[in-house]
């Protein structure tokens, strides 16, 4: 039997294996893991899109070999690709090349993904980016007004209209309340998902956490902690209870329609000030303490809220709201089930079977509970809704599952991001990777199936079947940043970009270098400016071949970026001393790679 073979055999032979190696690659199977074994050349069925914390990016992991695909730079600089360097991505930052993603979730069409977008938010500097996932590359980045710590965001599910976005930290309106804590208020912000504009925002009393939209368009959620509006964390904690806000779409729209609005500081953006007692736009529905996820499950007919400070879980009816908002109920009628899951709830996920899965934090375990089950529980009958609970290292954070967040959910993966590892991998010094363990939940009970070391600090992800995800193989050079190329070209008579080679002389200081390259040569061999000149090089990669890169690094002019064939990137740096300085392609393209190079050579002004 060929190695081949022989590892499709399976369980039944491995036990014939005598050498050591043979029995490690095994190991998988030999535990019954075998569904996660994804061969050489094989591919993976799902992809997952991971956010990245405080690295700023987003990761692509392959389902279930959970192997790491690719990282795109989102909030954050990136030597590799040159992202947060190049004119455009630098435009785009504004300067801040630094941020926190915690979110990412994909664009809907009827309920469930369509493959155009990802979007995800920075909570660091209160931005909200797209990703196309055509060219799985940032396309858009949106700062939200008035807004610090936007962290929840979840788009509208029917068609992607809006991305609602939620300010975490309540700030002053005015600069006169800085010292008057009690005054600072939060936005709930929607943003077309196409033009990726802020429409309106709704202003709130206290904090808002995350978000979840209904599968209707009627309604946007945020769980709300610190309802007591305070600045400190003991004011924070004060109360045992907090909520969960709705917020009425079709009632925010009219008010900004008939100009029932403010503004807030520069921004025009027109405000709805949701901070009245009974305000028609927001529904408070009481919740216990400090909530953090609200998840809506796959039939859109329940919001689950977790806990947090409460070991509950609140499962709050979406048909109900309504009611609620005409006043014909209360509204904490709404609430029809609160089981207790265990200590520290976090997230909640579903398997389209009517079953919900919650992660605990504090007790470190992800527990499958049945939502109809506690809600006849809620209603006095005895029965127990928690399934089954499956112990997780360590600490967790987030847990989604394939496809949860859409009508659509299978039942199949489930992912728990814990926030510590400690002894699960090689120890590898003070700074220990996260843990995000993969879970097979296609039967009744968990099953823990593969251990995922990540880097700083995915928070979410979610899981997509490979045939929802087409991305090309070359970009389409669509979009404002091959108009701006395209712009300069025209304006330098270039022509084609791919075409010509050429120095332009903007200005005294500032110079254009338009620069077509193709294995393994640049369409320049040299070329001259003067010290202290702004250069800003058009490099255009003109293979036609998958997978073909190239790129250029300046020698000690810290420029080093790469452009995937068919692209364009351009990059801007000062010239410096005079003196002759090698400029060379990074990418191993060619054989004669190490021969892609050239001279920039730098004149001393006199
Ligand atoms: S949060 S660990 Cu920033 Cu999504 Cu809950
Ligand atoms: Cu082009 Cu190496």
């Amino acid at each position: 039997m060929d190695r081949r073979t022989f590892f499709k055999a399976g369980i039944t032979t491995a036990g014939a294996v005598s050498t050591g190696m043979a029995t490690q690659i095994y190991a998988s199977e030999k535990s019954g893991h075998s569904k996660t074994e994804i061969l050489p050349g094989e591919l993976d069925d799902y992809y997952g899109f991971w956010s990245g914390g405080h690295s700023g990016e987003v990761r692509i992991l392959g389902i279930p070999s959970m192997r790491e695909l690719i990282r795109i730079p989102v909030f954050n600089a990136d030597a590799g690709t040159g992202w947060g360097y190049t004119d455009y991505s630098k435009k785009m930052m504004d300067g801040m090349i630094s941020g926190d993603t915690h979110h990412v979730h994909l664009s809907y069409t009827d309920g469930t993904y369509d493959g155009r977008y990802a979007y995800v938010n920075d909570k660091s500097s209160g931005r909200l980016a797209r990703i196309r996932i055509a060219t799985m590359a940032v396309d858009k980045i949106i700062s939200i007004p008035n807004s610090q710590g936007t962290h929840g965001i979840f788009p509208q599910r029917h068609k992607t209209g809006y991305v609602f976005c939620n300010a975490e930290f309540r700030t002053p309106l005015a600069l006169e309340d800085m010292d008057s804590p009690e005054k600072y208020g939060a936005l709930h912000s929607a943003v077309d998902g196409e033009t990726m504009e802020v429409k309106w925002q709704v202003l709130v009393n206290g904090n808002m956490d995350l978000c979840a939209t209904d599968y209707e368009d009627k309604y946007s959620f945020a769980t709300q902690y610190n309802s007591e509006g305070g600045a400190f964390l003991e004011e924070m904690i004060a109360l045992d209870q907090d909520f969960l806000l709705a917020f009425n779409i079709a009632e925010i729209e009219k008010a900004v329609k008939d100009k029932k609005i403010m503004t807030i500081g520069d921004s025009k953006v027109p405000v709805v000030d949701a901070r009245a007692e009974n305000s028609p736009y927001v529904l408070r529905i009481p919740i216990p303490k400090s909530p953090h996820g609200v998840n809506v499950d796959p039939t859109g007919r329940y919001a689950i809220c977790a806990g947090k400070l409460s070991p509950t879980c609140s499962v709050v009816d979406i048909k109900l709201i309504e009611k609620a908002f005409a006043g014909k109920i209360k509204p904490r009628d709404c609430v029809v089930a609160e089981p207790e899951i265990g200590l520290g709830p976090l997230h909640t996920c579903f398997d389209g079977r009517g079953n919900a899965y919650t992660s605990l934090f504090i007790d470190s375990n992800i527990t499958k509970w049945n939502i109809s089950k506690a809600i006849q529980a809620f209603q006095g009958k005895k029965v127990n809704p928690i399934i089954d609970r499956q112990d997780v290292h360590y600490q967790v954070g987030h847990t989604n599952a394939s496809m949860s967040e859409t009508k659509d959910a299978d039942g199949q993966w489930l992912i728990a991001l814990c926030k510590l590892s400690k002894d699960r991998f090689l120890n590898v010094g003070p700074l220990h990777p996260e843990n995000d363990q993969l879970i097979d939940i296609s039967g009744e009970k968990l099953k823990l199936v593969h251990d995922g070391p990540t880097y700083i600090e995915p928070h979410d992800c979610v899981m997509v079947p490979r045939d929802m995800i087409n991305p090309m193989k070359f970009t389409d050079r669509k979009g404002e940043e091959y108009e701006m190329y395209d712009r300069w070209a025209k304006e330098d008579k270039v022509g084609k970009l791919t075409r010509k080679a050429k120095v332009v002389r903007k200005s005294e200081t500032h110079v254009r270098v338009y620069m077509p390259c193709k294995a393994p040569k640049y369409k320049l061999k040299e070329f001259e400016v003067m010290e202290g000149d702004e250069v800003q090089v058009i490099l255009t990669n003109t293979n036609k071949i998958e997978d073909l890169g190239h790129g250029l690094v300046v020698s000690h002019h810290d420029v080093c970026f790469t452009v995937n064939p068919k692209d364009t990137k351009s990059y801007t740096f000062t010239a410096r001393k005079p003196g002759i300085y090698w400029f060379y392609c990074p990418q191993f393209c060619h054989a004669l790679h190490l021969e892609m190079r050239g001279r920039m050579i730098v004149r001393a002004r006199t």
